[in-house]
This record gives C-alpha cells, sequence and structure tokens, in this order.
C-alpha cells in the first residue's frame, strides 16, 4: 500500500481516555519514537546504549531544554516489527489526570512527534501488514462495544475469522478464474479438460457461500445494537412497570394514571455473550386520544412497531390482550409475544385464558423468568444461528459482499446462457475478487482507508 504523506511522521497520541484516573498512557510510534523519548530521558538518555525490548522501566522524564521534571513514568519500548504498528513505538505509562499526560504529550510535540489523528496507529498497522481491514475495524468495535455479544463477535474478527472466511470465498474466485483461463486459452478443445457444467457448479457454490454469509447481515445488526423488543399496550396495562422489571432498575415513570408514558423509552439490556442483546422500548399506549401530546406519543409507538423485530403485546385482561394484539399485527411485521399483565390480581379461576399468553407480575416478579426465553425465541426467528458463527457487522461488509454476489450471479447467467463469450464473462469475476479484496483491504483504495479509520478515536 502507498503512503500517504505523513505516514512516515512519528506520531503521539494520549491512548488512554482523558480524565481522571490512575494511570494514563501516551504512545509514540514511527522512526523518531525511540530517540524523542529517550532525548526526555528514557532509556539512558541521548549517551544511552541499546534499549532493552518490551521491557518497562521507571524513568524520571525531565524538558531537555531547561532540565525541569516533566513525570515519572513507566517507558517501554517495543522496536520495530514488533509492535502494534509494526514501527518503533514507545509507550509512556504517566500518572493520570489531566495534567500530566498533557506535559508528556507536549514535550514528545516539542522535540519531533506530531498529533496523531484519530485510527492512525492501526492505519499504520494495516499498512505495515500487521492487521488486515477487517481487524483494524473489530478494534474499533471492540472499544465501541455496548454489549458482551458485540465484544465477543469483535474478538472473533480480530482473531482472524471473517478475514479467513472472505479470504476463502476469493480462492474460490480464483479457482473458477483458472478453470475459465482454461477455457479461453484452449477452446477448441471441445468437452476438452473443463466441462462446462464445471464451471456452472463452481460458480453456483460460490454464489450460494456469498448469499449465506450475507444473510447474516441481520443477524450483525441484532448483535451489534441488540433485537429492537417493543412493549405495546392499552394505556395503564403495566408495560413501564414490565419495562423495568425486565431491566431490574427504575427507568420509566409508573403512575395510576393511564397516559403516563408519553414518549417511547429505550434501553439495552445485555445478559451476556451466549444472548442476543436486547433493545427493549417502552412505548406510549395504543389508544385514539383527543391529547395532542399523548397523540404524538402513540404514533412514535407505531414507528417503532414498524420496525420492531419482537412485541410484547400487553394486556391486563383476555380482551385486552385479545384487542392489543389486533391492533399491533396491524402495525407490524415482528413476532408478536402476548403477554398477560397484572397476573398477581388475578384469581386461580380466572385462569391464564389463553395457552399462547405469558402471564407476568412485574409487581411480584412472577413469570419474567418464562417471558425472556419466549423473547429469545423471537428473536432467534429473524435470525436463526449460531451466536459464535462467522457473521457480517457492518454496512461496509454488506455492500461489498453484495457487489461480489451480484457480480458471480451476472457471471452465472452469462455462462449458463452463453450469452457471452468466456473472457467477457471473466470480467464479472474480477470485478468479484475485486471487491473481496477490498473489503478485506489487500488493495490499494485510500478511500477505503478514509472511511474506515475515519471513525476511530484518537490514540487507537
Ligand atoms: N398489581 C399490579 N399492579 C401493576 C402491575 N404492573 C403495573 N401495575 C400498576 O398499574 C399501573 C400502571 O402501570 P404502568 O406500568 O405505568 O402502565 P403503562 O402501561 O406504562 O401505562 P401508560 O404509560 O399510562 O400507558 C400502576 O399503578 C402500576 O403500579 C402488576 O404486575 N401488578
Ligand atoms: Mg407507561
Amino acid at each position: 500500500m502507498t503512503l500517504l504523506p505523513g505516514d512516515d511522521d512519528t506520531i503521539v497520541a494520549l491512548a488512554t481516555a482523558s480524565g481522571r484516573g490512575a494511570v494514563a498512557m501516551v504512545r509514540l510510534s514511527g522512526a523518531r519514537a525511540i530517540d524523542i523519548a529517550r532525548a526526555l530521558g528514557a532509556f539512558g538518555g541521548v549517551t544511552g546504549g541499546a534499549v532493552d525490548p518490551r521491557r518497562a522501566q521507571l524513568v524520571k522524564l525531565a524538558d531537555p531544554d531547561t532540565g525541569a521534571p516533566l513525570e515519572q513514568a513507566l517507558v517501554t519500548a517495543f522496536p520495530a516489527p514488533h509492535s502494534f504498528t509494526g514501527e518503533d513505538v514507545v509507550e509512556i505509562g504517566t500518572h493520570g489526570g489531566a495534567v500530566s499526560p498533557a506535559v508528556v504529550m507536549g514535550a514528545c510535540i516539542r522535540h519531533g512527534a506530531r498529533a496523531a489523528r484519530p485510527g492512525e496507529f492501526s492505519r499504520r498497522a494495516v499498512l505495515r501488514g500487521r492487521m488486515d481491514l477487517l481487524q483494524a475495524e473489530a478494534v474499533a468495535d471492540l472499544i465501541e462495544a455496548r454489549t458482551q455479544a458485540m465484544q465477543r463477535q469483535a474478538l472473533a474478527q480480530l482473531d482472524g475469522g471473517l478475514s479467513r472466511r472472505l479470504q476463502a470465498l476469493r480462492n474460490e474466485v480464483i479457482h473458477l478464474e483458472a478453470l475459465l483461463a482454461y477455457d479461453i486459452d484452449f477452446p477448441e478443445e471441445d468437452d476438452g479438460p473443463i466441462a462446462p457444467e464445471r464451471v456452472a457448479a463452481a460458480a453456483r457454490a460460490l454464489g450460494e457461500a456469498l448469499e449465506a454469509l450475507l444473510r447474516t447481515a441481520p443477524r450483525g445488526a441484532m448483535v451489534r445494537d441488540g433485537a429492537l423488543v417493543v412493549i405495546a399496550g392499552p394505556p395503564n396495562a403495566g408495560k413501564s412497570s414490565l419495562f423495568n422489571a425486565l431491566l431490574g432498575e427504575s427507568r420509566a415513570i409508573v403512575t395510576a394514571v393511564p397516559g403516563t408514558t408519553r414518549d417511547a423509552i429505550e434501553a439495552l439490556l445485555d445478559r451476556g455473550s451466549g444472548h442476543l442483546p436486547l433493545r427493549l422500548v417502552d412505548t406510549a399506549g395504543l389508544r385514539d386520544t383527543e391529547d395532542e401530546v399523548e397523540r404524538l406519543g402513540i404514533e412514535v409507538s407505531g414507528r417503532y412497531l414498524a420496525q420492531a423485530q419482537v412485541v410484547l403485546a400487553c394486556g391486563a385482561s383476555m380482551e385486552d390482550l385479545v384487542h392489543t394484539q389486533q391492533v399491533v399485527r396491524e402495525r407490524t411485521t415482528a413476532v408478536v409475544v402476548p403477554v398477560l399483565t397484572k397476573s398477581d390480581l388475578r384469581t386461580a379461576i380466572d385462569g391464564t385464558g389463553d395457552g399462547d399468553a405469558v402471564p407476568v407480575s412485574a409487581e411480584a416478579g412472577d413469570g419474567l423468568a418464562a417471558l425472556l426465553p419466549r423473547i429469545d425465541m423471537a428473536a432467534q426467528a429473524h435470525t436463526p444461528g449460531d451466536t459464535d458463527a462467522v457473521i457480517i457487522t457492518r454496512e461496509r461488509h454488506r455492500a461489498g459482499l453484495t457487489v461480489a454476489h451480484h457480480e458471480v450471479a451476472a457471471f452465472q447467467a452469462a455462462w449458463n446462457h452463453g450469452a457471452l463469450p468466456a473472457p467477457v464473462a471473466a470480467v464479472h469475476l474480477l470485478a468479484a475478487r475485486e471487491a473481496l479484496a477490498e473489503l478485506i483491504g489487500t488493495v490499494d483504495t485510500e478511500d477505503v482507508l478514509d472511511r474506515v479509520f475515519r471513525d476511530f478515536c484518537i490514540g487507537k
């Protein structure tokens, strides 16, 4: 990959979050990293000997111009290529807080380093072949993860799971191209060594494999953002109480006055890496109303219902429950789970009425243990699959795979109908291969790198 202006600079950034804390880390990367640290007194100073790789040393850093003390820090050198970026890296562990790291950063900049741009360390790691683009994205996903499922997914991607899958698909394209090249080179050999059916079968298998990976996109979105679970029902049904009970905390206001909730309230429920995270939404009660504010709230409920993956249709009586399910089903394609609320108020004689409904008492905490697996099952219905399977989680992955899939389909159509001569049909395979290479990050596409690293935090 080509270097851009500035890619040769030695960069510095605060790698830890700023604010009050025990320690902070200032990280240098580039050809001058070790010299700059030496100038501040690390590694025996400017007259010191060789650095001791990957060994932390407590150093009294001082300003070389004035001799003024800067900080007592723990300094570690990671000489190239055995570092995160593949360049010389120096990590300076300072005291936390606002001042100490800033003082050290300032001294590094005065002595030849440049402040790093967002994601510049990871970008360099990609440029120097320490990781591919998918792994760099995984680093960002680890930092941004809001749920354990997402963290685990990112960890698997960092380990190369998705990279290996895409690499294998790319190899399949190359294999197909090789079959075709044989056909192009020896066109006279009618029914020669490569039967047209063999090419067709290989193309079909490739198309199916691309499609299978593309189909994991909704699951990726669910792992990233949570399955959208909307709690709906008439006013006063106990929706906010259920929302709070599921979360285990009082997030939504609960009162005996119908129409209490006027705007949708969202919260993420993370029950660990074995479960899909749930994006729970408490909504305003569904009813016709004269109240302008409440009506707006109900409109919002409708919008959530349209996007939901799961709807908990609530009612405190069988009549309400039947009506709620009717109203909800008109507004959603989600899996609807009927929930009979306030079950503590019902006598045994009332029964639960509907075998399908889950009786729940938010007040007593009953029924939640039965409701959660029902929600999980409903969410899974949208995206069947293993929690630990290789999946795609970003729009960039979906877009790249879609291009590859279209190109393979175009090749198949041309090949099966003999519509195009083999060399022309092969252009589609080349395009598919390039789309996959761009996804992995093995081709030189600056705009792709810029798009990926733009959203990184500084210091990563
Ligand atoms: N006994 C009993 N009362 C409940 C239960 N759940 C909710 N309530 C009561 O029912 C009333 C309404 O509860 P909310 O959770 O505010 O109901 P809601 O559906 O959010 O109501 P709106 O926001 O007005 O649409 C409150 O007085 C709650 O204390 C329950 O499981 N058992
Ligand atoms: Mg409410």
